[in-house]
């Protein structure tokens, strides 16, 4: 476990707690909006499976200590940093990060994710698979990859692909972010509770109070979600089978005076070419693959972009340097050869593949 020096405090970057019958996993890492770790991560993973087995555990909270974030994503300054020096550590991180997706998507016992600020990338993938997803006022929901050169990965996919009338596809190639009363209406969140409430739900939850009845009673419905209004532009947009074609009917909606439609090319336009086809390519795949099989595929793609050029510079224009000006290669979407596309979704060399346990496997380890 990673220990930083706070202002007046040493505190780990991951708390494993235990209160009663419920288990505490902490977010501490603040001043970086608890971007998860490598090392962040093996704590968390090292958690589960004491969780599993002690039998006077009832449920298992996920909580953060910075009021602005849940968890903004992954430190990929240190994925990028490692991709250059030792390539394969920063595979085995990514292998390492789907994993704990997979391991938290079979864990059995109700675990509750208590979220009340940015929900990003890496932070989606550790609170996705929670039987009970709880969203503060000021939840925002976002898989923004496409924008540092990688694509929307922690199996997150399998999700997207099964939101109705491609607002998946919408928030996967744009990285748009979505507050708490859309992710509610699309089922990313499962209760909307005011922030204050937290502690109360975690000193009942501590005390075994049935988390469904628990959180059911608190949930206050929001109102209409805010891509209502856009909901048809968007399904007829981002129905289309190519980049190319989707960016078309995009400049033609804006063109027939579709308030909506222009500041989406806009975003689109500052995107990874090559991030925006693959993605796109990964969200039509996923519709008919299980979860499994996606974090399988997010692996590949992980590895390509490793390999790649894009990923590094993405982090360098957002996270590194910070001026916002990333130079992509291939620069624009027609650059992108097919061949390139591929080459990303190939196999890769045997025994080099993402090998998950299957759910029967996972359910009878337990270890
Ligand atoms: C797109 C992204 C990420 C991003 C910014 C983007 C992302 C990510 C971070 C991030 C945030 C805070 C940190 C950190 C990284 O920013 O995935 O190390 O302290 O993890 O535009 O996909």
């Amino acid at each position: 476990m990673t220990v930083s020096a706070g202002d007046d405090l040493l505190m780990a970057d991951v708390t494993i707690g235990r209160s009663g019958a419920m288990a505490t996993i902490g977010l501490n890492r603040v001043k970086a909006l608890n971007a998860l770790t490598t090392d962040m991560r093996e704590t968390i993973a090292a958690a589960i499976p004491s969780f599993s087995r002690d039998p006077n555990l009832y449920i298992v909270v996920l909580r953060s200590s910075s009021p602005k974030a849940f968890s903004a994503g992954g430190d990929v300054r240190e994925l990028v940093a490692w991709g250059r020096t030792d390539p394969a550590r920063a595979k085995a991180a990514f292998a390492a990060e789907y994993r704990l997706n997979w391991t938290l998507e079979c864990f059995s016992k109700p675990t509750v994710s208590l979220a009340d600020g940015l929900v990003m990338g890496s932070g989606v993938g550790i609170s996705i698979y929670n039987t009970h997803r709880v969203a503060g006022e000021g939840y925002r929901f976002a898989m923004p990859e496409t924008a540092i050169g990688l694509f929307p990965d922690v199996g997150v996919a399998h999700a997207l692909a099964r939101l109705p009338g491609e607002i998946g596809t919408y928030l996967g190639l744009t990285g748009r972010t979505i507050g708490r009363a859309e992710a509610f209406r699309l089922g990313l969140v499962t209760h909307c509770i005011a922030g204050s409430e937290f502690a109360g739900i975690e000193a009942q939850l501590a005390d075994a109070q049935p988390v469904d009845r628990l959180l059911d009673g608190m949930h206050q419905d929001p109102e209409t979600g805010e891509l209502a209004p856009h909901r048809g532009l968007i399904a007829d947009c981002f129905a289309a089978d190519t980049v190319e074609a989707i960016t078309e009917r995009l400049a033609r909606s804006a063109a027939s005076g579709h308030d909506f439609a222009a500041p989406i090319l806009t975003d689109l336009a500052k995107r990874s070419p090559t991030s925006l086809k693959i993605t796109l390519r990964h969200l039509r795949a996923a519709r008919t693959l299980d979860l499994r099989s996606v974090l399988a595929a997010d692996y590949r793609l992980a590895c390509r972009c490793l390999d790649g050029h894009d990923f590094a510079e993405g982090v360098r224009a957002a996270l590194i340097d910070k001026d916002n000006l990333p130079v992509w290669s291939p620069a624009r979407i027609t650059d992108v050869a097919q061949g390139m596309v591929d080459a990303h979704f190939a196999a890769l060399r045997p025994g080099e593949e993402l090998e998950l346990p299957t759910r029967a496997e996972m359910q009878a380890a337990r270890v």
